[in-house]
């Protein structure tokens, strides 16, 4: 499971200040008070949205302010009200407060909606204070702050496919061609240090989340390159997806280390739904032809040519719907 996290600041609108005013009218010397109350400062909500999936944007711009209120005036005009602001985020994200940890809202469904940062109450002018003793006060409430506070966003995205290979298979670049995520590609070993996530657009309206690890070596399971701690994040993916890059001197033996050093992280993951991906089709020896693997379909791809690319989503699609309409609840 991924969790996406991102940390931002809240700041709701100050409430403008009431006003001391006295109503100066000719011919009456004496006007009463007659100072206009300050406006509420504007809210911070968060409102889970559909159509977005990542919370990505939010590294870039962590910082929301909400609109102040404005002061109060002379002859009871009281000031605007500061305009809210909504935050979008994900369906499925946890808001918490950064600095106690508290749980504020689990925004699971579209349109739910949690107040953040609440709007500082404009203060009121000096007529509020008038008394049958003082009729005249000199007196008004200032507006108070607007609430503010850092927040932890958080969502568990679970990727519907991992890619699995050694390093160099090629699973960067394909995450590349079949998502927008744009992970460091090079031709040295263990260019990939951290997961990453992309979505893959299917057809129309389809798309599923793929998940690309760092590399995997033989020995991985006893700390070896960057060992199989990794394999974690794919351990609640449906389908896996096992790159082999036609340039590989043996491809069969390379899908036997890749598999017993998965099954040696968790029996469970081995026994998952396999796609063996030949990669490279592009740079494949002459007269190579993919070898069949017990137990998984293969599909030849060259993600540089952009070949079999299409043919690769439908059966990692075909895939994940078998696995949906089984009810697996791993
Ligand atoms: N010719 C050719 N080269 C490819 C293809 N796919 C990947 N490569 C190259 O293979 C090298 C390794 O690609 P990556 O995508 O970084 O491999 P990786 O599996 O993510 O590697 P690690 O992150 O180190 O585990 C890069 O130089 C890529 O340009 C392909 O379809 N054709
Ligand atoms: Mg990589």
């Amino acid at each position: 499971m991924f969790i996406d996290s991102a940390k931002i600041h809240v700041k709701a609108g100050d409430g403008g200040n009431g006003v001391v005013s006295f109503r100066r009218e000719k011919f009456v010397p004496k006007g009463g008070p007659d100072g206009g109350d300050g406006g509420d400062g504007g809210s911070v909500y968060i409102v889970a949205d559909s159509n977005l999936s990542t919370l990505l944007d939010f590294r870039y711009a962590p910082h929301y302010k909400a609109e102040r209120g404005a002061h109060g005036q002379g002859s009871r005009k009281s000031g605007q009200s500061g305009n809210d602001i909504i935050i979008k985020v994900p369906c499925g994200t946890l808001v918490k407060d950064a600095e106690t940890g508290e749980l504020l809202a689990d925004l699971a469904e579209h349109g739910a909606k949690v107040l953040v940062a609440k709007g500082g109450k404009g203060g009121r002018g000096n007529p509020h204070f008038a008394t049958p003793t003082n009729r005249a006060p000199r007196y008004a409430e200032k507006g108070a702050p607007g609430e503010e506070r850092w927040l932890e966003l958080e969502l568990k995205l679970l990727a519907d496919v991992g890619l699995v290979g050694f390093p160099n298979a090629g699973k960067s670049t394909l995450i590349s061609v079949l998502s927008a995520a744009k992970p460091k590609i090079a031709d040295y070993p263990f260019t990939t240090l951290e997961p990453n996530l992309g979505i893959a657009r299917y057809q129309d309206y389809k798309s599923f989340v793929i998940a690309d690890i760092p590399g995997i070596i033989e020995g991985a399971s006893e700390g070896k390159g960057l060992g199989l701690k990794f394999l974690k994040h794919i351990e609640r993916t449906k389908v896996l997806a096992i790159l082999i890059p036609a340039t590989s001197d043996d491809p069969k033996r390379e899908y036997k280390i890749l598999t017993t050093e998965l099954k040696k992280f968790s029996p469970a993951l081995v026994e998952k739904p396999k796609i063996v991906v030949v990669t490279k089709m592009d740079v494949a020896p002459e007269g190579f032809a993919p070898p069949k693997f017990r137990g998984a379909k293969t599909v030849a791809i060259s993600s540089v040519a952009r070949r079999g690319l299409d043919e690769l989503k439908t059966l990692l699609w075909e895939t994940i719907q078998t696995h949906d309409r089984q009810g697996s609840n791993d």
